[in-house]
């Protein structure tokens, strides 16, 4: 039985191995040609660090035995938002309604993802970042998490597209902060240390425009690599969503991992179901030959 460190994470499907050669060595080709390798990674990606997915989020049961998991004092608070669409809290609007309440979830991630480790697909799409730079070329992961796991698993090269958990800003200097204190804020929303505004979180609500400088770099990543990889995201969050489309109808070879179907699986390249933690491993096992 693997080990999951996610809990409520369904039985592995059949491993599907010519898929994982094809795959390798299609990025073997891009490498030999010192080409680009652009990458959007989702939820899915950092599930095995125990961090539940954004839509499963409210798997209340998963996300229950999780919050247990961390021992951690807000669990009894996790009905708090249990009740609550995240979509709705992930708003201008939800934080308006009730900056408490969103502060308190934000907070509560922060500290979860603080305690959280990389998972080995973390650490995979480090690995094919410094096989790209070897070979002479480009690696560019853009993810759509706020949980830094990407970056404390040594990638180097990561684009924040909906921002970060760990950066909150003073609501009337726009000043920025990070926040990276392990223990509760303990005021909702929490005071800006210089001027004692109150501060929001530095992440992208939905309806809000993503940081123009990502947008360009998605969007010459997108018109430049020979490979895309989406991996672990539902693929229906725009732009973001947009991006595996735009590079398959360049002509990129795209190739998808993820545990269920998506709406981009039906034009993809390849499409492998099942955890990035597994999958990416084997495809850096195969694209070195071991
Ligand atoms: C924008 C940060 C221009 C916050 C997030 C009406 C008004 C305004 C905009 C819109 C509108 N209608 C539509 C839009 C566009 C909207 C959008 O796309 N909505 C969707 C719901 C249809 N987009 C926006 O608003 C964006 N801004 O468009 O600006 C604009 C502005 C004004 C007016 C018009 C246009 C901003 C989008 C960013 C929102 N912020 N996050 C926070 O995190 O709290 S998005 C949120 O969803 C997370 O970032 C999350 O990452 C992202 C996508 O979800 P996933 O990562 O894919 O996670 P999910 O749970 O969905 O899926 C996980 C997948 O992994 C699953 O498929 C699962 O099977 C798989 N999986 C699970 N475990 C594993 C696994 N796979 C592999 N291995 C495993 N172990």
């Amino acid at each position: 039985m693997p080990d999951h460190t996610a809990p409520n994470l369904p039985p592995d499907p059949p491993i599907d191995e010519p898929a994982i050669h094809r795959a390798a060595e299609a990025i073997r080709r891009c490498l030999d040609d010192r080409g680009t390798i652009a990458i959007v990674t989702g939820a899915g990606c950092s599930a095995e660090s125990g961090i539940p997915t954004f839509r499963g989020f409210f798997a209340a049961a998963g996300n229950e035995a999780a919050a247990r998991l961390d021992n951690d004092p807000d669990a009894v608070e996790l009905p708090l938002w249990a009740n609550n669409d995240p979509i709705a809290l992930a708003t201008p609007q939800g934080f308006a309604r009730d900056p408490e309440l969103v502060t308190r979830w934000y907070d509560w991630r922060r500290r979860r993802c603080l305690k959280a480790k990389p998972n080995p697909g973390h650490l995979a799409l480090a690995e094919l970042e410094r096989l790209a730079h070897t070979a002479g070329g480009d690696c560019e992961l853009f993810t759509q998490n706020i949980d830094r796991l990407h970056q404390r698993s040594g990638s180097q090269t990561v684009h924040e597209l909906h921002g970060s958990l760990y950066r909150w800003r003073d609501l009337h200097t726009n000043e920025e902060h990070e926040l990276l204190n392990p223990e509760p804020l303990g005021t909702y929303p929490p005071p800006a240390p210089d001027t004692g505004n109150p501060m929001r979180p530095c992440v992208v609500w939905f309806g809000e425009m993503l940081p123009p400088e990502v947008i360009r770099a998605a969007e010459h990543a997108v018109q430049s690599c020979t490979v895309f990889m989406s991996i672990g995201t539902s693929a229906v969050v725009y732009p973001a969503a947009g991006f595996a489309e735009a590079a398959a109808d360049r002509g990129a070879f795209v190739i998808e991992i993820n545990l269920e179907p998506t709406p981009l699986s039906a034009s993809v390249d390849i499409t492998l179901r099942g955890r990035s933690a597994l999958l990416l491993p084997k495809i850096i096992a195969a694209l070195n030959g071991t």
